[in-house]
């Protein structure tokens, strides 16, 4: 099984810590294509030898191969908001983690997004547990 994992870069990196240990959760799944994104190297200067527009290529066509997507989506991020619009596009299987803040709300075009599940959690051992659920439901769903 192929999982994309989304989770603000230029958006802001304070949740890095975050998406590392969800990546290594979803690889108990599956292989996650998008492992970097957990990457505490990559901040604000791109990766050495691509343009944004081969990211932007390449991430796409990792979503295209994806089954399911997974996305940290309390980090606002155009870029985590972009690739979530597309998974639904694509008919994928979307799932988007949350952690509610005091100082601002998801955005409505997520959280009132019919065709996503949006699941919000407090620690890592709820997002791990909500993940859990996610692929007990996907994994009889194709059955
Ligand atoms: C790193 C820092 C700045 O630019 C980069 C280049 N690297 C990226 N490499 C891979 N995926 C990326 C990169 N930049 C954005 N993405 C994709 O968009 C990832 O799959 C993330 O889920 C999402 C983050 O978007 P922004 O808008 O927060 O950067």
């Amino acid at each position: 099984m192929n999982i994309y994992f989304a989770g603000s870069i230029r958006g802001g990196r304070e949740d890095v810590d975050l998406y590392s240990r969800i990546i290594r959760h979803l690889q108990t799944y599956g292989e996650v294509l998008t492992e970097h994104v957990a990457d505490p190297e990559l901040l604000g200067q791109g990766e050495q030898g691509l343009s944004d527009q081969e990211i932007h290529d390449r991430d796409m066509d990792w979503l295209r191969q994806s089954d399911v997507i997974v996305a940290d989506v309390t980090v606002p991020s155009l870029g985590v908001g972009y690739e979530v619009r597309a998974a639904s596009e694509l008919k994928k299987n979307v799932l988007c983690l949350y952690r509610p803040q005091q100082d601002r709300r998801l955005s409505a075009m997520i959280s009132g997004c019919p065709d996503i599940k949006i699941r919000n959690y407090k620690r890592i051992d709820d997002a791990i547990e909500i993940v859990n659920e996610f692929f007990q439901e996907y994994q009889l769903s194709t059955r």
